[in-house]
Formats: structure tokens, C-alpha cells, sequence
């Protein structure tokens, strides 16, 4: 069994990005809840994505929304970041609420809308120029509600073209980074509904267009796991959006679902080179947080991300590749679930420690006084993208 102290130095590197939108109200289609202390501009959701990282030592980035986070000077708002002790990262574009977009955006029939929404991620990738972001990450609410609305084929074709022009226009350290999800808000068909999809339009784009897992983005039961491991081996895994979810895209805190299910995917992450290797592939978060507090859920669950991390990491491999060379199941999966059922969280809190972090980030934030004093200035806060 591989020890605490031979991996603890593989996790120095962590980063988990976090999203701006995290911190702002949300909710479902019933109900929007306010919270006290709820940003009231950009800036306020990037002091509470700093905090979350002063608290963790795990988020030096925080991912935007546009336009829910324009602002007229982003290199204002890059160094604004950077005297907070975070970077600016992805850029997410956003072509699902305007009424233009009703039937499509990047696919639509009408070369209008499908030019206006090309501008917008064109605009975004401006944006990414000032703020030194790496990545455009594109998900599209696209699809149909009923069979014949329109030409799926002819669609896929225009998706092709509209992503082309934005790929062209990306620099040489940029990316495209193609988000899928398999149904909602279109119910009958969606343009980009799974990997292979994803996939095969980013491979016809090239090498800086990769694709984005979102956890809650498959039907019940898929092996995501699987997805991870054929994303990797194929050189195409650029991100992953974190959240868990019991029924559809629940956003919940990630590891609260399915702790296991979390476990399993950073073990393929850690073989398919994907965590340290040369080209590691993005941890984002992609959650809200509708009735728990935002920046302890935050905590929670970058915690969360580290501690399945650890534990994917313990695993022994050379006993595993001896196991399963032999033909041996049992020994095999015994070697994975040991792993699986050590609790590193006592290991975790001494290293966190000795890096001069809080052992317990989520009492040490409690007990900092930020919450109140957000709670106490800020009033009327309503920053969600969709309120
Ligand atoms: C979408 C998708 C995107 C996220 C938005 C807010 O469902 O998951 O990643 O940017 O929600
Ligand atoms: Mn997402």
C-alpha cells in the first residue's frame, strides 16, 4: 500500500478553478433564493473566489462568465485579480439568454443569429487576450424540442463552420474548449450532447480544440470514468467541470453525490497522465449553490476534489498491474477499494499545516469573520447570471 508521505508532494500542484457564478444567487426554475452577503459586482464574487483560495491553498484561478462579468477595463480587473492573490481563467461564452437564440445560436438556420453569437465568442476571445486566460469554454444550450424542427445534419454542419471561424481566431496559446450535455434546456435533441461529439468536432478544428466533461452532463448510470480514460488516450480531455449530481444536471457540490463515483475518475485521471503530466488537463468547478452557504460549499468542495485526489494517488499500481496480469479480480479491485477506503483527511489537515494552511479550512473560514462582515456591507446583492 503506497503511503501518505510518498504522494503528499504530487499535490502541491493542485489547482482547482473556480467559477465566478458560484457566488452569486441561484437557484432552480421554481424559486431563486437571496442570500446575505451575495457580491453585488464582478469584483466582490473575485474577493470571495480569493478567500476560498487563502482558505485551501487550492483555487488560484477563477473562471468568468460573459457578459454576466463584463466589465469595461479587464486589465483593470486582471490586476484587480492578481493583488488578490488569483488569476483570471476561463472564459466561459454565453449564447443561451438572449431571444435571438430561442432555436440555436452557433447552429442556428439564420446566418444573422449564427453570426452574432461567432461575434460574441469572438468578443470573448478578445477578453481572454487582456486577461491572460488560456481557455474560451463553449457550452451550448442548442438542440430542438420536437423531431423535424429542424435538419439535425445541416445544423452539425453549421456548429462545424461557426466553431471554425472562433478557432481560427485563437492565439497560439489559447484554446477552444467544447462542453457537452446531453439534454436541457432543448429536450428533444441537442447539438452537442455527449463526448463523441464533442469530440469529433474538435478534432476536425485541431490541436487547440479540446473538450470539456462536465460530471452531471450524462444520463444516469454512464461510466464516466470510461469517458475520462478514452478523452485521455485520445489527447482530447481539455477540462472538467465538477459538480455532482442524484438525478440531471443538479450542480451540487462535488464528492457529495457520489463520493465514489469522484474517486473512480481522478484514479483515470492519475493513469491517463492527466494530473501531473506534461499537458494536465483543468479541474473546474461548475456548481451552485442554491441553499447552503457559497463560500464554505466552495471550500467544501475543492476540499472534496484534494481528498479523492489523495486517494486516487495512493493506490497501488504495481500491485494493481500484478493483480491484473494474473488474472487475479479479486486482488485486483481489492487494490483499488483499499485505496478508495483510506482516510486521508487526518494526513491531509498535518500537510496543510506544514504549508502554513488552516488543517481545517471550512472552521478556520468560519471563524475569520468574512462571512459577517460580507453579510454586514453587502446589500442587495443579486449577481446571478440568470436573475
Ligand atoms: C451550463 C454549463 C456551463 C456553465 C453554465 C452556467 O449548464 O454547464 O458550463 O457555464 O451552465
Ligand atoms: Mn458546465
Amino acid at each position: 500500500m503506497t503511503s501518505f508521505g510518498e504522494i503528499a508532494a504530487r499535490l502541491e500542484g493542485q489547482a482547482i478553478e473556480v467559477p465566478s457564478w458560484a457566488y452569486g444567487n441561484s437557484g432552480t426554475r421554481f424559486k431563486v433564493f437571496g442570500s446575505a452577503g451575495t457580491p453585488r459586482t464582478v469584483q466582490e464574487k473575485i474577493a470571495d473566489a480569493a478567500t476560498v483560495h487563502r482558505f485551501t491553498g487550492l483555487a488560484p484561478s477563477v473562471a468568468l462568465h460573459i457578459p454576466w462579468d463584463d466589465v469595461d477595463d479587464f486589465g483593470k480587473l486582471r490586476t484587480y485579480a492578481e493583488d488578490l492573490g488569483v488569476r483570471l481563467g476561463t472564459i466561459n461564452s454565453n449564447t443561451f439568454q438572449d431571444d435571438d437564440y430561442k432555436l440555436g445560436s452557433l447552429t442556428h438556420s439564420d446566418p444573422r443569429i449564427r453570426r452574432k453569437a461567432i461575434e460574441h465568442n469572438l468578443a470573448c476571445v478578445d477578453v481572454m487576450d487582456e486577461t491572460g486566460s488560456r481557455d474560451l469554454k463553449i457550452w451550448l444550450a442548442d438542440g430542438t424540442n420536437y423531431p423535424g424542427q429542424d435538419d439535425l445534419r445541416g445544423r452539425q454542419d453549421r456548429l462545424q463552420e461557426s466553431l471554425r471561424t472562433i478557432y481560427d481566431r485563437l492565439g497560439a496559446d489559447q484554446r477552444l474548449v467544447l462542453e457537452y450535455k446531453f439534454f436541457e434546456p432543448a429536450f428533444y435533441h441537442t447539438d452537442v450532447p455527449d463526448w463523441g461529439t464533442s469530440y469529433v468536432q474538435c478534432a476536425a478544428l485541431g490541436d487547440k480544440a479540446v473538450v470539456c466533461l462536465d460530471t452531471g452532463h450524462h444520463a444516469p448510470g454512464t461510466n464516466i470514468e470510461f469517458i475520462v480514460m478514452q478523452l485521455l488516450r485520445l489527447g482530447k480531455l481539455g477540462s472538467f467541470d465538477f459538480n455532482s449530481r442524484f438525478y440531471a444536471d443538479d450542480d451540487l457540490m462535488v464528492g457529495a453525490a457520489d463520493p465514489f463515483q469522484l474517486f473512480r475518475i481522478l484514479v483515470e485521471v492519475v493513469r491517463g497522465g492527466g494530473y501531473d503530466g506534461d499537458d494536465p488537463v483543468a479541474f473546474m468547478l461548475d456548481q451552485c449553490h442554491n441553499i447552503e452557504k457559497k463560500i464554505p460549499g466552495q471550500i467544501r468542495s475543492v476540499l472534496n476534489v484534494q481528498e479523492m485526489t489523495a486517494r486516487a494517488l495512493l493506490v497501488d499500481t504495481e500491485a494493481l498491474a500484478v493483480a491484473q496480469a494474473e488474472g487475479d479480480v479479486l486482488a485486483a479491485n481489492r487494490v483499488v477499494m483499499d485505496a478508495f477506503y483510506t482516510d486521508v483527511r487526518p494526513d491531509l489537515a498535518a500537510w496543510r499545516e506544514s504549508r502554513g494552511l488552516p488543517g481545517d479550512p471550512e472552521a478556520a473560514y468560519a471563524a475569520s469573520g468574512y462571512q459577517e462582515q460580507i453579510e454586514e456591507e453587502r446589500v442587495g446583492g443579486t449577481q446571478a447570471g440568470w436573475n
